[in-house]
């Protein structure tokens, strides 16, 4: 489906037709440039605009001082310990989390190694139609294509198609090897095309390596914000960032993935949990973010310079969240709302400036609804469903809920479902030795905090004492109903996806 945009239809004046007439090769083209810009690993919380007022992102607070910010935005999940790699394969198809295409499928297993077996059908998935993904689509339509990235863990074939294409993986602090090289390559872009007055419109995908760990700030950030890159002190340094409030010294049961490389060898962290360890690697985090925000502050000012800021639409966002110490866990691979959930902003034509939504959505709704802003066909093969109608003021909803999954460890693994207010995360790993079920009213438990956030002893090392009512509901009979609602959804939407390892009962 293709909606005119009243601000973007193709108005043909007659200074246009003028000019056309005079340079045929110069026709005028009023359609809208994207700008996609992707960070690695990082939850909303992180920036000013949704509560942060330690780490300093003002061109961030910027997109959502002059556009939308999304607070209900979530990946969709993952099959495989590089949530990454489906994360981003979603975002270029539009497709949900079981119907995308597994690079390793098909593989020649290693030596000594067993066959591998992909979780994927490949009755669901479309592993041959690159032509459908975002660089394709855009290309087609006459879009100039350009794309700024780390290495790996996304989709080769779409990245493939890309017209300007760059891949560095930039875990450093420095103009070389970190986040200022990927802005670097999109400034060449777009100060090349002013050079050369290009008149068509442009999608870029500027992607980031970081604040992906090992967290390798620029000095002077890191030490602003009270850390050290080559590991923690002894004791918190008084500048570091708090403890997250739902901090805990460990998970209160195994997640289910064994040496989950992002739970036990980080830099700087391996399988500590600290306070100075967890607020070391906080600051080191902000460090990195500070560092992109004034990357996309660079572009935003040579797009002002160039006049096509306000033709742009500028998407900010990243693959998933993280936990850096929330719940006890470092990484990614889990379902709580720092991991399962994104930071997503939105500014450009036809967006009124500094409006919050709290429309569920998926990062696999972004190819339809950039289709949908450019007034390109969305194809038959994306899943996923435009929320331009949120973007433009003419709907307050989107989805009527959102489905996770984590299944990169041992299966079935973990599975969330939420809807209103009301979210459940289910546990079904290592053989059935855990089976746990966790219910939160995430409007009077926004945190997620569980039992172990009572402990007297925890609550003396984050200065925060939730209040009674913060805690798991599952085990509480005046929610059972709720409950069992909620297991119902959770499974119908298993069924409906495709998901290929039913849950067992649980206590
Ligand atoms: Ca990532």
């Amino acid at each position: 489906m293709v909606r005119p945009l009243p601000l973007l239809a193709l108005t043909v004046s007659l200074a246009t037709l003028a000019c056309w007439a005079l340079t045929p090769h110069a026709q005028a083209d009023d359609r809208p440039n994207v700008l996609f810009i992707l960070a690695d690993d990082q939850a909303p919380d992180t920036i000013g605009a949704y509560g942060n007022d330690v780490c300093d992102t003002p061109n961030l607070d910027r997109l959502a001082r002059e556009g939308m910010l999304f607070r209900q935005a979530h990946h969709q999940g993952a099959w495989v310990g590089a949530v990454c790699l489906p994360s981003r394969t979603m975002i270029m198809t539009g497709r949900t989390v079981w119907h995308i295409p597994d690079p390793r499928a098909g593989r020649k297993p290693r030596p000594g190694r067993p066959p591998y077996v992909s979780p994927i059908d490949p009755a669901n998935t479309v592993p041959d139609q690159p032509q459908f993904t975002m660089p394709a689509l855009f290309n087609r339509a006459g879009f100039s294509t350009m794309r700024t990235c780390k290495r790996g863990n996304s989709y080769e074939a779409a990245n493939a198609l890309f017209t300007v294409r760059h891949d560095q993986s930039n875990y450093g602090p420095g103009s070389e090897n970190g986040s200022e090289w990927h802005g670097e390559r999109v400034l060449d872009f777009l100060k090349e095309r002013e050079a050369s007055g290009a008149s068509d419109p442009f999608l870029v995908f500027f992607g980031f390596t970081h604040p992906h760990d090992p967290r390798t700030g620029p000095p002077d950030l890191v030490a602003k914000y009270g850390a050290d890159n080559e590991g923690p002190a002894a004791e918190p340094d008084p500048d570091a960032p708090a403890l997250p409030r739902n901090w805990l010294p460990a998970h209160p049961f195994p997640h289910g993935h064994p040496e989950l490389r992002d739970e036990v060898a980080v830099q700087g962290v391996m399988e500590k949990r600290d306070p100075a360890t967890v607020r070391n690697e906080t600051g080191r985090n902000y460090a990195c973010i500070e560092n992109i925000d004034d990357e996309v502050g660079r572009v935003l000012a040579q797009l002002e310079e160039m006049g096509e800021l306000d033709n742009t639409y500028i998407f900010y966002t990243a693959d998933h969240g993280i936990a850096v110490g929330a719940h006890g866990l470092m990484g990614k691979q889990n379902l709580y709302e720092h991991s399962w959930r994104v930071p997503y902003l939105v500014r450009g034509p036809g967006i009124e400036p500094g409006l919050r939504s709290d429309a569920l959505i998926y990062l696999l709704d972004t190819l339809p609804t950039l289709c949908e802003l450019a007034g390109i066909e969305i194809p038959e093969s994306v899943e996923g469903r435009s929320f331009a109608p949120v973007l433009l003021g003419e709907s307050d909803t989107h989805r009527e809920h959102v489905y996770g999954v984590y299944a990169g460890g041992t299966r079935p693994g973990m599975r969330a479902i939420k809807k209103d207010n009301w979210k459940l995360i289910e546990y079904d790993v290592l053989d059935g030795a855990v089976r746990e079920t966790q219910l939160f009213d995430l409007e009077q438990n926004p945190y997620e905090f569980l039992a172990e956030h009572h402990d007297p002893e925890v609550i003396a090392v984050t200065g925060h004492e939730p209040k009674r009512f913060q805690r798991n509901l599952a085990g509480d009979p005046a929610h059972a109903e709720k409950r069992a609602e909620m297991e119902e959804l959770l499974r119908t939407e298993m069924e409906r996806l495709h998901d290929p390892f039913p849950l067992s009962p649980h206590p």
